[in-house]
């Protein structure tokens, strides 16, 4: 094992965290409320910053608007840089006002697609201010029933408006798209899948990339495919890190299925390696986009950040010029029991080693239960 090397790869992997899953969470049933959890944008962006502070690999926090709302983004901008933070991709939200009942920037009303598209100007605006330089956008857009709209006319307004906000975006801005099979809407989705976003993706231009999250496939589907597929094509933009185990569960990272994170991750690896995509694969985004209603927020997002870091780590140990040599070989057996070596070598101890090297904690976990973050916050929040 080159600990050096795995060191400095190490060094190169960075996530970003979702200013959203600081606050209180729930189901369509109820939210619940924690006491102590972050009540507006500068209380998220210190729970991030601590996040941070603890791990060491989590430099930028993404927004989402309006839920993420201040007067002043340069002060925000600003608050979040004097807490070591930049500010990530800005999240414009077209799910939750009343008007995009038949969809957002599909919707058959102009006036209604033109106020979703000036909502996400907005956001362009605000990732202007706050030196961002991606907008992620999820469509709840979708219908119900059969009949109920036009496939194709929808199709044809969704690209419209795409098309006015990409090139309306800085030259320098990112454009990701994010696809969903299912729900809010139950019978059809107007970006249902992979497929979908490239191709829009692929009609706006350079800047316009696909967002994988984790919770948007059907089940059984390979996602570690999808990944390589699209890193293949430098088309892949982002992750919405999370898993699930029946619907979109916004669970911890790895919870459920700990080895298909592995395997996703050994392709970003493979990807970085590769002197043909290295450049693009290391500008994808690794966002978290996860909901903690049972789970303390702070704590579950450390745990989280250590889980994807293990499991990265050990992706980078895949002894990959074996794999080729038993790849080549046509033996099975050989290339999966190479795959399990590096899945089954605990590297806790190799990133406590890592940790300490930084002067971090090596137990992130320990020292926030030690140090009583969380009360000092319930004090602070009352
Ligand atoms: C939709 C989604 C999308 C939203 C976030 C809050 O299910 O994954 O990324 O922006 O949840
Ligand atoms: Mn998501
Ligand atoms: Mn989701």
């Amino acid at each position: 094992m080159n600990m050096e090397k795995i060191f400095e790869e190490l060094d190169e992997l960075m996530f970003e965290l979702p200013s959203w899953a600081f606050s209180d969470a729930g189901t369509r049933f109820a939210v619940f409320h924690e006491e102590g959890a972050a009540r507006n944008v500068f209380e998220r962006i210190e729970d991030a910053a601590l996040v941070h502070r603890l791990t060491g690999c989590c430099p930028s926090v993404a927004l989402h608007i309006p839920w993420d709302k201040v007067e002043n983004w340069e002060e925000l901008r600003e608050f979040a840089e004097e807490k070591g933070l930049k500010i990530g991709a800005i999240n414009p939200n077209l799910f939750q006002d009343p008007d995009y009942k038949y969809g957002s920037l599909t919707n058959p009303s102009e006036k209604i697609r033109k106020k979703a598209i000036a909502h996400v100007m907005e956001c362009v605006d605000i990732a202007e201010k706050t030196g961002s330089k991606v907008i992620s956008l999820w469509l709840a857009d979708g219908t119900d029933y059969p009949g109920q709209d036009d496939f194709r006319s929808r199709k044809k307004r969704l690209e419209e408006s795409l098309r006015y906000i990409y090139e309306n975006m800085p030259a320098d801005m990112y454009l990701l798209i994010e696809y969903k099979f299912f729900e809010p809407a139950f019978y059809h989705t107007d970006i249902p899948d992979w497929g979908t976003s490239y191709l829009l993706a692929e009609k706006l231009g350079e800047r316009a990339l696909v967002l994988v999250d984790l919770g948007h496939h059907p089940q059984g589907t390979n996602i570690e495919y999808i990944v390589a597929t699209l890193l293949s094509e430098k088309k892949l933009g982002g992750f919405h890190l999370n898993n699930r185990k029946y619907a979109d569960d916004d669970l911890t990272i790895a919870s459920i299925n700990p080895y298909e994170v592995f395997l996703i991750f050994k392709e970003i690896v493979f990807a970085w390696r590769d002197p043909e995509l290295s450049d693009s694969a290391k500008k994808v985004v690794l966002m978290f986009d996860q909901a903690h209603i049972t789970k303390p927020k702070i704590l579950a997002m450390i745990q989280s950040v250590l889980i994807a870091q293990e499991l990265f780590a050990k992706a980078l140990l895949i002894d990959q010029e074996r794999l080729k040599e038993a790849q080549k070989n046509c033996d099975v057996v050989e290339a999966e029991e190479i795959l399990m070596d590096a899945f089954r070598t605990d590297v806790r101890p190799i990133l406590r080693e890592y940790r300490r090297q930084k002067g971090l904690p090596e137990d992130p976990l320990r020292v926030f239960r030690e140090e009583d973050y969380m009360e000092k916050r319930r004090r602070e929040r009352r």
